[in-house]
């Protein structure tokens, strides 16, 4: 009896001791409200450099440019930053956007030689009075502010190029339709069937490759890091950073920079980003869109999935074919994805936990 007694009197305490944990855990979200959200798994590693922004008092801004900065700088992340794989001339051209809850913005697009487009795009937004700069304009720019010209074509990643010139049946002067990308994905012949590239549509893409994973942004091939934060005061910020498409037509430019498209970031309402194929993107200023939805008192997963199917129903037999993935998050902090295809999954990172990564619904 009296072990019965000490093991109900331990339990209530241990009880007790659990809703004081939770109430404390509770109390510390009210009282440092912030979160990031990130696109794929790669996410974590971003949300967990901008989650130590924010937890010194940093702003969401800080926080998503020191976040995105670190898929850039991953030598084994080839869709973002330096050695994303580069066009089919063999250029690795890159493209990024920042936004504050303000409506501040700036971007970078087909910019060469700059390991940190992120960077430069903040650049663009803080020191002119213009939102994007391209090309050879924007390469001057990140000189004049003091950026580094680099190589950033890695062995790897030149290798990778090569091989796709073997096996794509590469021709300058007109699309391509490569029968097999590098390491066995085939995300350049998933992006040229979404670009209408595919001569006479003899080479589709089967849905056997999406059942792998290997769409652009399927689960085995990760490409955009598309990143937003709420800051303790509240604030909103959001980032989007890319290699592009791989094997693109040389000055091809994705959704990634287009603010609108590729992101988007309203204090009064929420943030969105994206992932996936940013032609079908931008046809339906994607992120805009979400924002939108949610403004008219969605969720952020019922606003993505909104935005979702409407390029589902706006280009039916592309949609299929290929991956494109929303993530969001409101002003209180909740966060939502949806995305075409399975495979998409997002990072949250707060004050519970720095590591959650969730597998995002999808239409297909
Ligand atoms: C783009 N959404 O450039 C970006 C990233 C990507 O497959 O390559 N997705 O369209």
């Amino acid at each position: 009896m009296a072990n019965r007694r000490t093991f109900l009197e331990s339990a209530a305490l241990g009880a007790a001791a659990l809703t004081l944990a939770n109430r404390a855990i509770a109390a510390a979200a009210k009282d440092f409200p912030a979160r990031v959200v990130s696109t794929w798994d790669f996410g974590i590693a971003a949300n967990q450099a901008a989650w130590s922004v924010l937890t010194s008092g940093g702003s969401a801004l800080d926080a998503v440019e020191a976040g995105a900065r670190v898929p850039e700088a991953d030598l084994k992340n080839h869709s973002v930053g330096r050695a994303g794989y580069p066009d089919r001339d063999g250029h690795v051209s890159l493209d990024a956007s920042i936004m504050n809850g303000d409506g501040r913005c700036g971007a970078v697009a087909a910019l060469e030689h700059i390991a940190h487009p992120i960077s430069v795009a903040r650049r663009v937004m803080e020191k002119t009075p213009h939102v994007l700069l391209v090309g050879a304009g924007a390469l001057q720019f990140a000189l004049e502010q003091g950026f580094t010209k680099e190589e950033l074509l890695t062995p790897e990643s030149e290798h990778a190029w090569h091989e796709f010139l073997k096996s794509g049946q590469y021709r300058p002067s007109s699309a391509y339709e490569p029968s097999a990308a590098p390491g066995g994905l085939s995300r350049p012949s998933m992006a040229s069937a979404a670009l209408g590239l595919l001569p006479g549509g003899s080479s589709r893409p089967s849905m056997a490759s999406a059942a792998l994973g290997l769409l652009p942004g399927g689960k085995n091939n990760h490409d955009t890091i598309g990143m937003l934060a709420r800051d303790a005061q509240g604030h909103l910020a959001g980032a989007c950073t890319t290699s592009g498409l791989a094997w693109k037509l040389r000055g091809r430019v994705g959704d990634s920079p287009i603010v609108g498209a590729g992101l988007y970031v309203d204090d009064e309402v929420g943030a969105a980003t994206s992932t996936g194929v940013g032609e079908e993107v931008i046809r339906n200023a994607g992120s805009f869109l979400v924002v939108e939805l949610m403004r008219q008192g969605r969720s952020p997963q019922e606003a993505c999935r909104e935005a979702v199917r409407r390029i589902a129903r706006r280009n039916p037999k592309t949609a299929k074919d290929i991956q494109v993935g929303f993530l969001a998050m409101n002003r209180d902090g909740e966060a939502g994805a949806w995305a075409l295809q399975k495979g998409f999954s997002y990072a949250v990172c707060d004050a519970h936990k720095q590591d959650a990564l969730i597998a995002a619904p999808s239409l297909y």
